[in-house]
């Protein structure tokens, strides 16, 4: 056989990236050439179109104009149904080389580093909605493995809505923007979402999800993902067990408040994006850790929920993750369309050692990925696009088609054959045929929801039980923005009587800023989600949540939970420096270099933009003002000392505004001498502690030395709830 048997990649190989390489033939900047159609013709003119006379009528002939007017109307493809909008980087996959035992696959074995390409996205939103919406991410690797293409299509949630994919439009339409009017954009605050919702118990514990502080991501650097689905690894010796992956960011898993993302959308709602962008650029590469839970195949009924039912998790108590490899995400695109938009994800892309399991919702996926990328890039011919071309070589029979690349030579598309030796051959297990895990598979044809599957309170309980106060505090303020959207009073009521399965306090407290009472549930239906219209609803009502359901610290953002113990860090950290003319340029100058030395990144924040000069006429570059810019696009905020420029930024109802809206946001505050005075002027209604207040670090002399260390600690710590009082907003 021709091909390049399987090497061993170096990591210097996949730092300067073999798909980064392969897929050079396709760049052009056009930097230093000439005009060309797209005959590669030199075009004299392109400013004025073909008329018959300086002020007469066009001229069919333009085949200049022609071609690069059609070439404009075709610009767009559809966008995705879902996960329209999207942002994806270049990086690699270094396996640590421990999951031999447990996988064959190439890209898992010692010393093995793959080139990947990694898109995050919101759901519901269309192309241009903002970054901020209250929704799952979804978070999609595309591995070049040698063995072929690996897709590892994932969310930031470990659990889903719904059970059965043949749901999955009903729920997709449910979410989206209502049919009659297109509203609301990329939320699911309104009422056929909650219709749904409530008809549907299966999406309760993925609703608290949803609902929670991981819908808000502060970066999407800081959050994790997770396969959902179980699948399997299958190793050499052809022994098989199910899995679960999971990405650990390194830098922790980190959120934004609502309060603070409604406003993040306004001021930027690529916050997102840019800020992947901006820390690739710099060199701040993000990394993740992928893992795995291994469950023995004989331990598939051990736990009281199904394997594989994608509305469950497995606690991370119960079986433990087992970190297996890292990602490094290293280069941004050069284009977003050829790249970012194109990229195709597909849960059949698969390699030997990994397989499915038969969760209804992956099995359906596994139709609906390719079916939507023939739709949406216009053909079969998809895999020859650079960004979804395979770096194992591919051969077979497969022909012709829309915009086919790939030149077949000779007479053979067909197999078996004899004209050509057979060839292109099928591969051995032991070349890197893929074959699926031989496995008996029994049972009536039936169209019936597993009962194994009709649980549907108690783990989102386990995961209401596992947030600490704070957090709870979250998904009662947005149940209640949520469901304050919804007009119609009786999904309300139905949406309640869903909550109070899972937890009565939650369900009063929601209830209590509705202005309602929480209904009593005795007669209600509360499912016709899994039922067929022949079946007896009864047999598919849940049980109302177990009550021993405990708790799982893993479940929490909380910065004490295992998650993110040991993750504290400053690095790419967000300060704002609040200064303007007179200030402590100097004090200013030191604390920019001692965070900057610690991989912070600062920006000054002042009254005007261009220089500001400070009491000894010494200069430093502003970045922002208090107009185009706000508090809750930073982490942590600093007011510098100087008594002119604290006088100034008193009297600046925004600067004031900056501080108020960083202490109410429970985000690391510092000042500095007369800087003091700025945060006391924030004190309004709802801060007057502030000066007391967890996290607030105050200093009356300039030097900034011990400052800086004690503010490093605080904004280690990301937030400081605590402080979170009633004023803060919804
Ligand atoms: Fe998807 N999903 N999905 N999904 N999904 C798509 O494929 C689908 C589900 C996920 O960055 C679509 O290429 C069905 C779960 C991500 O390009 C489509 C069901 C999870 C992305 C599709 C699900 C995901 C998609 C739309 C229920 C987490 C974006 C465009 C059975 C494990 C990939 C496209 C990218 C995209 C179908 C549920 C993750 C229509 C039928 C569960 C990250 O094929």
């Amino acid at each position: 056989m021709s091909d390049k048997p399987l090497g061993k990649q170096t990591h210097e190989d996949a730092v300067s990236n073999p798909k980064t390489e392969e897929m050079a033939k396709n760049r052009d900047d056009g930097y230093g050439k000439y005009l060309t159609s797209n005959q590669g013709l030199r075009v004299n003119d392109d400013q004025n179109s073909l008329k018959g006379g300086e002020r007469g009528p066009s001229l069919l002939e333009d085949f200049l104009f022609r071609e690069k007017m059609t070439h404009f109307d075709h610009e767009r493809i559809p966008e995705r149904v879902v996960h329209a909008r999207g942002v994806a980087a270049h990086g690699y996959f270094e396996a640590y080389g421990n999951a031999t035992h447990l996988t064959k696959a190439h890209f898992l074995q010692p010393g093995v580093v793959t080139p990947v390409f990694t898109r995050f996205s919101t759901v519901a939103g269309s192309r241009g909605a903002s970054d901020l919406a209250r929704d799952v991410r979804g978070f999609a690797v595309k591995f070049y493995t040698q063995e072929g293409v690996y897709d590892l299509v994932g969310n930031n949630m470990p659990v889903f809505f719904i059970q059965d994919s043949i749901k999955f439009p009903d729920f997709i339409h449910a979410v989206k923007p209502e049919p009659h009017n297109e509203i609301p954009q990329g939320a699911s605050a309104h009422d056929t979402f909650y219709d749904f919702i409530s008809a549907n118990p299966e999406a309760t514990h993925m609703l608290l999800w949803a609902m929670s502080d991981r819908a808000l991501p502060r970066s999407l650097r800081m959050m994790e993902g997770f396969g959902v689905h179980t699948f399997r690894f299958v190793n050499a010796e052809g022994k098989w067990r199910f899995v679960k992956f999971h990405w650990k960011p390194k830098l922790g898993t980190h959120s934004v408040l609502w309060d603070e993302a409604q406003q993040i959308s306004g001021k930027d709602q690529d916050f997102h994006r840019r800020d992947l962008w901006a820390n690739i650029e710099m060199g701040a590469y993000p990394e993740w850790e992928l893992g795995v839970q291994v469950v023995e195949e004989e331990d598939e009924h051990k736990f009281d929920f199904d394997l594989l039912d994608a509305t469950k998790l497995i606690p991370e108590e119960l079986v433990p993750v087992q970190l297996i490899g890292k990602m490094v995400l290293n280069r941004n695109v050069d284009n977003y369309f050829a790249e970012t938009e194109q990229v195709a994800f597909c849960l059949s892309h698969i390699v030997p050692g990994i397989d499915f399991s038969n969760d209804p919702l992956l099995q359906g996926r596994l139709f609906s990925y390719l079916d939507t990328q023939l739709k949406r890039l216009g053909g079969p011919n998809f895999h020859e696009i650079p960004i979804n071309r395979s770096l194992a070589p591919v051969h077979n029979n497969q022909r012709d088609g829309h915009m086919r690349q790939t030149i077949n030579k000779g007479q053979v598309a067909y197999g078996p054959n004899l004209l050509n030796d057979q060839y292109p051959k099928q591969a051995p297990q032991s070349e890197g045929g893929f074959s699926s895990v031989y496995e008996r598979v029994e049972g009536p044809k039936i169209r019936r929801r597993s009962k194994s599957f009709i649980d549907f309170y108690s783990q989102a309980r386990l995961f209401w039980n596992s947030q600490s106060e704070p957090e709870k505090a979250h998904i009662v303020k947005a149940l209640r923005f949520e469901l304050s959207h919804v007009q119609t009073p009786w999904i309300r009521e139905r949406t309640l009587a869903q909550l109070t399965q899972v937890d009565h306090d939650l369900a009063s407290r929601v209830a209590e800023g509705l202005g309602m009472d929480v209904p009593s549930t005795e007669g209600m239906q509360l499912n016709y989600g899994a039922i067929g219209a022949d079946d007896k609803a009864a047999d598919f009502q849940s049980a109302p949540a177990k009550d021993n359901v405990g708790s799982s610290p893993h479940l929490s953002l909380a910065a004490d939970s295992p998650i993110n113990q040991d993750k504290g860090s400053v690095k790419t950290r967000q300060i704002a420096i609040l200064a303007t003319d007179g200030a402590d340029v100097a004090a200013i100058s030191e604390l920019m270099k001692t965070f900057m030395e610690q991989g912070a990144q600062t920006a000054i924040v002042a009254t005007h933009l261009g220089t500001l000069k400070g009491k000894g006429g010494e200069e430093i570059l502003i970045n922002w003002t208090f107009q185009s810019t706000s508090s809750a696009l930073f982490d942590a905020v600093y007011v510098a000392a100087g008594a002119q420029s604290v006088r100034k930024l008193k009297q600046d109802f925004d600067a004031v505004r900056f501080v108020n809206e960083a202490f109410r946001h429970c985000k690391p505050l510092a000042a500095s001498a007369e800087g003091v005075e700025l945060l006391q002027a924030a004190a309004y209604p709802g801060a007057e502690g502030i000066l007391d207040a967890e996290g607030v670090v105050t200093s009356d002399s300039t030097d900034v030395a011990e400052l800086a260390e004690e503010f490093a600690t605080a904004i280690k710590q990301h937030r400081f709830f605590s402080r979170e009082l009633e004023a803060v907003p919804a």
